[in-house]
């Protein structure tokens, strides 16, 4: 319907509200002020962030988690490259998200005014369509394009800039309806392609990964991996698509891999890569599969079709949308597994052995075992249990020991962004009050978003946020010790108390020197986040020597110097 003249800021929310925006993060900016002021009337909730790194993280968890576009409001220059964090990681980890910044009116453009900064040079190669409203009376086609073009194909972030001048000039418009996302469907005769590869592999095995995946499309590949006897692994931070405790969930296929499970997807004659990008990470630079051509047979499905060809070659490439893909496979006649059949269980059995205590813990000496620290977490916390963490060696603990329950309980940025881990369990405790929200933080990187603690205090979301102390930024200090033995440098820390400074938020804090400290502390902080709907830290303190579960510090810096480097 036509409506009466209404602002820019107006027509823009009104926009939001047609295309099911129920959260948007941000920081304000006197340069929006009329989009706040919209907000005011508006049934949206905006959650103000600290940083903006901060709030574009957010959105960015919201779009993995939701699959709508994760929405944020950030003010100009200062504000917009604080949030480019969280624009490159919706781009990186394919997840819909829409930035909309402040921008200096048009009067004085392209003088170099205060803050002025060109975004669609700016995010120009980390945004799927960066442009500028120029007219409020083009607002709903602008918004209807950027919803549109987040979601379909390989989703990603859209930025729009607002200009001032705009956002308060009236118009009288039309809005549009909700928009639609767009994928391609497999054809009946691509399905059959398919079958007949898969009929004619001895050890074929299945990649899961990348974005498009809901309930329904996890449940039919379920049932397409059970029909088929298949053994399945899920692509680098992708661990949720596939229920960890499914007899046929055989690993990660990411950093710090099981080398048998590396072993068994070079030596697989079928590859079925649902989903994923075969990225650096994902396929352990580029060697598990060679490229372009790989040793194996791929099928490589992705809902991007500039994706498919970009580094493989496959032997059939599908465009398709991962529910249009799983609910044509869920209906297709089951192929005689014997050939591999067993191999799903001593594949299984590979994943439970690399889950048993590593051996850095194994002679018992360590105060504090970060492999029992996760036991006794997936003993306290429910099957659907949220767990995100940012980036450094901490996170290995999770990846390789924790078991995620499936369809969505793991949100972890593929472009290794740190900082991303505090920002994404507060946004899912908002999102999910009633689930329980784990995060594992490193001491490096909880300090990159700390700030947002007073986030979760203010709208009472209580997560908990369990921080590794080992005083270092662990990840670098094993590069050096690999490259540079005993040549620290640049990678050293020294902390606040972490209890102390969740104290200080209003938060509860406590700092665990022990394993035995570990289980009751988590009891603590499980009854405090429940009981009174604010936020938790745990701090670890333990030996920074303990860097991966297989290899301390100290016999990696031997290897590195028997090896004569420098
Ligand atoms: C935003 C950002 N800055 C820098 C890096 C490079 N980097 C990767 S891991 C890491 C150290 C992480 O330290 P910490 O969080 O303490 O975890 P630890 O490795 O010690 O377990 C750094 C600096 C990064 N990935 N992201
Ligand atoms: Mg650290």
């Amino acid at each position: 319907m036509m409506h009466t003249s209404r602002t820019g800021g107006q027509i823009l929310v009104d926009a939001l509200k047609i295309h099911d925006v129920d959260i948007a993060f941000g920081v304000p900016g006197e340069s929006y002020l009329d989009v706040l002021d919209a907000l005011f009337d508006s049934q949206i909730r905006f959650i103000i962030n600290r940083q903006e790194g901060g709030a574009a993280f957010m959105a960015e968890a919201y779009g993995k988690m939701t699959g709508k576009p994760g929405i944020c409001f950030v003010t100009r220059g200062p504000g917009a490259t604080n949030a480019s964090i969280g624009v490159h990681t919706a781009y990186q980890d394919s997840t819909p998200m829409i930035l909309f910044i402040g921008q200096v009116g048009n009067d004085f453009m392209e003088r170099e005014a205060f803050q002025e900064i060109d975004y669609r040079r700016m995010f120009g190669q980390m945004a799927k369509w960066v442009a500028q409203i120029d007219r409020a009376d083009r607002i709903p086609e602008y918004l209807a394009h950027a919803f549109q073009v987040a979601t379909s194909g390989r989703p990603g972030p859209v930025v729009l800039a607002l200009p001032e001048d705009m956002l308060i000039s009236r118009a009288e418009v039309t809005d549009t309806g909700r928009y639609q996302p767009v994928q391609a469907a497999p054809s009946a005769a691509q399905i059959e392609q398919l079958r007949t590869l898969l009929a004619a592999s001895q050890r074929p095995l299945l990649l899961l990964g990348g974005a498009l995946w809901n309930e329904q499309a996890c449940l039919d590949l379920r049932q397409f991996a059970q029909d088929n006897h298949l053994p399945v692994s899920c692509a680098f931070r992708f661990q949720d698509l596939f229920d960890n405790h499914h007899p046929n969930y055989i690993g990660d296929v990411g950093i710090g891999i099981n080398p048998k499970l590396a072993a068994r997807v070079k030596d697989a004659d079928l590859i079925l890569a649902f989903g994923p990008r075969l990225g650096e990470m994902t396929t352990s630079g580029y060697s598990l599969l060679t490229a372009p051509v790989p040793r194996q047979q791929l099928v490589h499905v992705h809902c991007g079709a500039e994706e498919l060809g970009r580094v493989y070659q496959g032997s059939l490439m599908i465009n398709s949308g991962m529910p249009q893909l799983t609910s044509m496979l869920a209906a297709m006649a089951p192929v005689n597994a014997s050939a591999w059949q067993h191999q799903v269980k001593e594949a299984r059995a590979e994943y439970e052995a690399f889950q048993t205590r590593p051996p850095v813990f194994k002679d018992g000496n360590a105060p504090l075992d970060l492999w029992q620290v996760v036991q006794e977490l997936m003993q306290q916390v429910p099957k659907d249990t949220i767990l995100t963490n940012g980036a450094g060696n901490y996170a290995s603990w999770g990846h390789r020991f924790f078991r995620y329950g499936g369809m969505r309980t793991q949100l972890a940025p593929t472009n290794g962004a740190m900082g991303y881990g505090v920002p994404a369990g507060i946004a899912a405790k908002i999102m999910a009050p009633e689930r329980t929200v784990i995060t594992f933080s490193g001491d490096g990187d909880y300090m990159m978003n700390g700030q947002e603690l007073a986030t979760a205090v203010q709208y009472r979301a209580g997560v908990i946020i369990v921080v590794f102390n080992n005083q270092m930024y662990g990840t670098i200090r094993m590069h050096q010790e690999r490259d540079y033995p005993g040549r620290v440098s640049g990678t050293e820390l020294h902390n606040p108390d972490f209890a102390a400074l969740a104290q200080a938020y209003g938060a509860h804090g406590e700092v665990v020197n022990s394993t035995e400290q570990f289980g009751p502390a988590l009891t603590r902080a499980l009854a405090h986040t429940r009981e009174q709907r604010l936020p938790a830290i745990i701090e670890l303190r333990y030996d920074g020597n303990l860097i991966t579960p297989n290899a301390t510090l100290e016999t990696i810096r031997k290897q590195a110097l028997a090896a004569g480097k420098p």
